[in-house]
């Protein structure tokens, strides 16, 4: 039944996509780290199936990518968590499995994974924006199927997104009484943020930069490239914006 949620159908399709994946599409960035999600007794379980794979780490590629892919140029991105079924579940009838933004910074995106739709609610093709990312609703619907989508940002440092999964109607909308959502906080790592270690994030890292005074491989792809120093400037920047707005406050 399409409804029905089984891990090893699951398994089974990630052994066929990875078989089938087209080649010049962007590499996941390391080992799949799944993020398995159950339903048992009337509530979420999200947890990860290896906690060595948490966190993971944000790359470049200098090269960059064509067609819809090309989000992520000029981009630290990484697509090694995967949402992935636990258990024998399904939702309850007319409802879907979704999942949406609780807390993330607003320079991170994400991207869809993989073509894939939820029939009668949403249909969703490989790079579409998720989450926020470029306008697009703060959640979206699962199919129950391994989806290991792109996260990306152009600031370098440490960065969390937790999200929530729970059952929702055909507009996302929390269906009152169904399993009792759970959350999940994926952390991303992305090069180095603060290269004259001092502690703070500032233009003296710029500064130093073009001094040839620190390693000048901000974003770890183990060659200097001027995208080393767009993504500190873009880091410092953003680093500035995030003061100014806490001041406001
Ligand atoms: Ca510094
Ligand atoms: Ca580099």
């Amino acid at each position: 039944m399409p409804s029905t949620l089984v891990l090893n159908s699951a398994v089974a399709l990630a052994a066929t996509m990875l078989a089938n994946n087209p080649a010049g599409s962007p590499p996941l960035g390391g080992p799949m780290s799944h993020v398995l999600v159950t339903v048992a007794g009337d509530q979420f379980f999200v947890g990860f199936e290896n906690a060595s794979l948490n966190p993971v780490a944000l790359g470049t590629n200098v090269a960059g990518f064509e067609e819809e892919a090309a989000v992520l140029n000029r981009h630290g991105f990484n697509a090694q968590y995967g949402w992935l079924v636990s258990g024998f579940w399904a939702p309850p009838p007319g409802a879907s499995v979704w999942m949406r933004v609780i807390d993330q910074a607003e320079h991170l995106k994400t991207y869809i994974g993989r073509d894939y739709t939820v029939p009668g609610v949403a249909s969703y093709t490989q790079f579409e924006p998720i989450l926020g990312t470029a306008g697009s609703v703060d959640r979206f619907a699962w199919n129950g199927t391994m989806l290991h989508n792109y996260t990306a940002t152009q600031v370098l440092g440490t960065h969390e997104a937790t999200y929530e999964v729970y059952f929702g109607d055909a507009q996302g909308n929390v269906i009152p009484g169904s399993a009792a959502p759970a959350q999940v906080t994926l952390t991303f790592t992305f090069g180095t943020a603060d290269p004259n270690g001092d502690g703070r994030v500032d233009i003296d890292d710029l500064y130093d930069w073009h001094q040839s005074r620190v390693d000048r491989d901000v974003d770890g792809d183990g060659a200097v490239t001027d995208l080393d120093g767009d993504l500190l400037m873009r880091t410092i920047r953003d680093g500035e914006r995030e003061l100014m707005s806490s001041s406001r406050r």
